[in-house]
């Protein structure tokens, strides 16, 4: 493809309710969309999900803007033609900022499979097209909260409950919501809260039955999760301490996960994603797609991801109307028996509801140079 024109567009988006995690609480929320348009006049769409401040990771929306603008975007004038494939190895000289690079990387793959007319998720080498969606429950000010959110969310068909935690909410907590339901498939996400002097909270967790126990450590200890990982017999699933390939292979090493949640924004976008998902095919590593509150286009994304054949976990991909009162496209996203169907049309599938991304955007365009 010949691209001649890249937008990347800057919006705020607001979540129905704050999402609360150990790391803080979000309720209105920087957005950052890319377009891309070919020399036909065909466009792709992707989503930059960086994070209001750097509290999950370094990456912010003012930094991936910084990458996109100086870095990344400039790289992609230097071949007359492009593949969405040769963006991994165009950019390589760019360390870091994974964020943008997935949301740009998006954009070309989205608009590789429209021009195919085929999409994306057959583009990629996906096999199923009905993804079976978990739904991620942020602290609440109290537990009737949290337990009335957990019977909606369990309506709505979604296949499995995370529950963030913290210290100060968590045993008490996870001790009623098992008393409440005890069998649904559930599990915790501590976004690296704790330490191993937290260790008799965390054998505590240990008795509940949970599917896995996401991210208990700090992010960048990877040695401290296998020694906790000896000391459990909840899987640990690492979200924070993957920033790519190599994180997975010395976590298979030390043995510090039974499981990786793969989200493109922390990677760098499909490339390494489906190199993740290969090596942990063959390591016996299990694998889901997490999210970053990203509006319908990132998440048609995540879909598409979540469509190879070794994502066999619930992933932390939910309805439109989990977040939004409006989605970014249309048709929404729908939970149906706890599953989201991919469409078969071309690219990620999904319309872009362009009048309203403009009518609430910054918007900057680039041409080639
Ligand atoms: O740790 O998985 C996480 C949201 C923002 C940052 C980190 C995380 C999350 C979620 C929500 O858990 C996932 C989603 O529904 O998009
Ligand atoms: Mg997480």
């Amino acid at each position: 493809m010949e691209i001649k024109k890249i937008e990347v567009y800057e919006l705020e988006v607001k979540l129905k309710e704050p999402f609360e995690t150990s790391f803080g609480s979000v309720q209105y929320k920087p957005a950052m969309l890319i377009r891309v348009e070919e020399k036909w006049g065909e466009e792709g769409w992707g989503e930059v999900a960086a994070g209001e401040g750097p509290w999950y990771n370094y990456e912010t929306y003012e930094t991936a803007f910084i990458a996109l603008d100086k870095y990344l975007i400039p790289a992609l004038w230097k071949p007359q033609t492009l593949k969405a494939r040769d963006f991994w190895r165009l950019t390589g000289r760019v360390r870091g900022y994974n964020a943008a690079k997935a949301g740009l990387e998006a954009a070309l793959w989205d608009l590789e499979a429209r021009l195919e007319g085929e999409s994306l998720y057959r583009h990629i080498g996906g096999v199923k097209k009905r993804i079976p969606s978990g739904v991620s429950i942020g602290i609440k000010r109290n537990m009737e909260e949290l337990l009335s959110s957990i019977s909606k969310r369990l309506e709505e068909g979604y296949l499995r409950i995370k529950i963030k935690i913290r210290p100060g909410w968590d045993l008490k907590v996870v001790e009623r919501v098992r008393r409440e339901f005890p069998d649904i498939p559930l599990q915790v996400d501590a976004n690296a809260a704790y330490t191993l002097k937290d260790l008799y909270t965390l054998k505590k967790l240990d008795t509940y039955n949970l599917l896995m126990i996401e991210q208990p450590l700090h992010y960048e200890d990877l040695a401290d999760h296998a020694l906790l990982a000896k000391k459990l017999s909840t899987p640990i699933c690492l979200d924070e301490s993957i920033r790519g390939i190599y994180d997975v292979k010395a976590a298979y090493l030390l043995g510090s996960a039974e499981i990786i949640n793969v989200k493109p924004a922390r990677v760098g976008g499909y490339t390494p994603s489906m190199e993740i998902h290969d090596f942990c095919e063959a390591t016996g590593i299990g694998l889901w797609v997490g999210g970053m509150l990203e509006t319908g286009i990132g998440k048609a994304h995540l879909l598409a991801l979540a469509s190879l054949k070794n994502f066999t976990y619930p992933n932390d991909i939910s309805a439109s109307n989990r977040y939004w009162e409006k989605d970014l496209i249309e048709p929404e996203l729908e939970v149906k028996n706890g599953y989201i169907e991919i469409r078969e049309n071309a690219g990620i599938g999904v319309e872009i509801l362009k009048d309203r991304i403009e009518k609430n955007s910054r918007k900057k365009t680039y041409t080639p140079s």
